[in-house]
């Protein structure tokens, strides 16, 4: 090896110097600025240094070497400048290679990890997938999945359609409100804090008082806030219906007094939290001083299944129910409907599907339900 220091006025003068003697591939080792030598120099120029090194004799020497491949940096310093588009062009390629590794990857661990399960088929696996990936709890999809798998080995020739069987009796027959004219019926809407009771109520009374032409009329037991009386007093005020405001579940006999000349009277109540005992008591009152014909537990479709769990479990005190859900419009999956379904045994009712009053809600759909949830299949 040979190093040699250049010395010229400017840094191309050095540079030629390097190249007309080393060739163009030499090695730069450093580069710098310095003075001529003596107090003269101090008053002069300052001359440009540049050491270089190249194999003795050889002026393509860094092309010559044998660098492992594995490390960038001499990857890098083995090839000849010229070639940098090149190796760029590779590393891009090797960068992208090992990008789809990893994505295969990841995706065999996704599939491993559901492989894993144990006690189902193989063939049946795409289904479980696709249950899980819908946040339906484990167990109540290892139930589904033995359910279908139990018919198609009666000899059914397509699981899917097994599956979809099975769905459809999980969600069961919807119980939307039927109201007749002349005969009253109370409905009591529970459920917990910020849902969507308040604008569930409010979808259905404008349906049944606009749409159906019912006499409506409302009940709120929320007074636990000014506001909330407000928000319901605004609805009441559009669509012209009477609104009673009650201040204990004593004065319900005399609210319904009021409206015993309509076909349905909607009762709102304050959301409660789960371990209120003192709340759940309240509730009951209502339920009973009314003589409720239907209640509504409403939930929000963006619930957990550990959430659905305790609020099942918390309004396990009422004698019996419908399930609402609120808020399918932003929820990602449709699990929480069939855990609900299976964690309660309550029947399905509606489903609100945004804020907007009266358009956003509907009748429970199972076959739109089961064609929704089956979306997230890959075969
Ligand atoms: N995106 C969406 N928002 C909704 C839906 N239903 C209700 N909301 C919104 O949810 C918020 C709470 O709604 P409320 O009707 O006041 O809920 P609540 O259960 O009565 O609340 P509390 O009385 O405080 O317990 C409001 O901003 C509603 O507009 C729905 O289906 N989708
Ligand atoms: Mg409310």
């Amino acid at each position: 090896m040979k190093v040699k220091r250049y010395i010229g006025y400017t840094a191309q003068e050095a540079m030629q110097k390097v190249k007309d003697e080393m060739g163009k591939d030499a090695l730069i080792l450093s580069t710098r600025k310095i003075r001529q030598k003596g107090l003269a120099g101090l008053f002069k120029r300052p001359l440009i240094e540049v050491v270089a090194a190249s194999e003795e004799g050889d002026v393509n020497f860094p092309s010559k070497r044998t660098t492992p491949v594995y490390n960038t940096t001499n990857y890098i310093s083995s090839i000849k400048r010229d070639d940098t588009a090149k190796v760029l062009e590779k590393l891009e390629a090797q960068i992208s290679n090992m990008g789809e590794l990893l994505n295969k990857l990841a995706s065999n661990f996704r599939t491993i990890e559901v492989r894993e399960k144990p006690g189902i088929k193989q063939e049946y696996l795409p289904y479980y997938e696709m249950l899980i990936k819908n946040e339906v709890n484990e167990d109540i999809a290892k139930g589904i999945i033995e359910k279908a798998g139990l018919i198609y080995e009666r000899g059914y020739a397509d699981f899917e359609r097994c599956i979809r069987q099975v769905l459809m009796e999980h969600i069961g027959t919807p119980r939307p409100l039927e109201v007749s004219a002349g005969q009253r019926k109370v409905v009591v809407f529970v459920g917990p804090t910020g849902v969507g009771k308040t604008t569930s109520l409010a979808k259905l009374a404008a349906i049944f008082s606009i749409q159906k032409q019912m006499r409506v009329g409302l009940i709120t037991a929320d007074t636990y806030r000014i506001a909330a009386v407000d928000q319901l007093k605004i609805y009441a005020e559009i669509m012209e219906l009477p609104l009673s405001i009650l201040y204990s579940p004593r004065e319900m006999v005399e609210a319904l007094e009021e409206h015993r000349d309509k076909d349905v009277v909607f009762v709102d109540t304050a959301g409660k939290s789960i371990r209120d005992r003192a709340q759940e008591r309240e509730i009951l009152e209502l339920i009973s001083l009314s003589g409720a014909d239907e209640v509504y537990l409403v939930l929000s479709c963006n619930t957990s299944y550990s959430g659905c769990l305790n609020i099942i479990k918390s309004y396990s005190f009422l004698p019996d129910y419908k399930l609402l859900f609120t808020k399918m419009d932003e929820a990602s999956n449709y699990g929480v409907i069939l855990n609900c379904r299976h964690l309660s045994g309550k029947p399905l009712s509606y489903i609100a599907t945004g804020q907007s009053v009266p358009d956003d809600i509907e009748v429970a759909d199972p076959g739109k339900l089961v064609s929704c949830i089956m979306k997230r299949v890959e075969v």
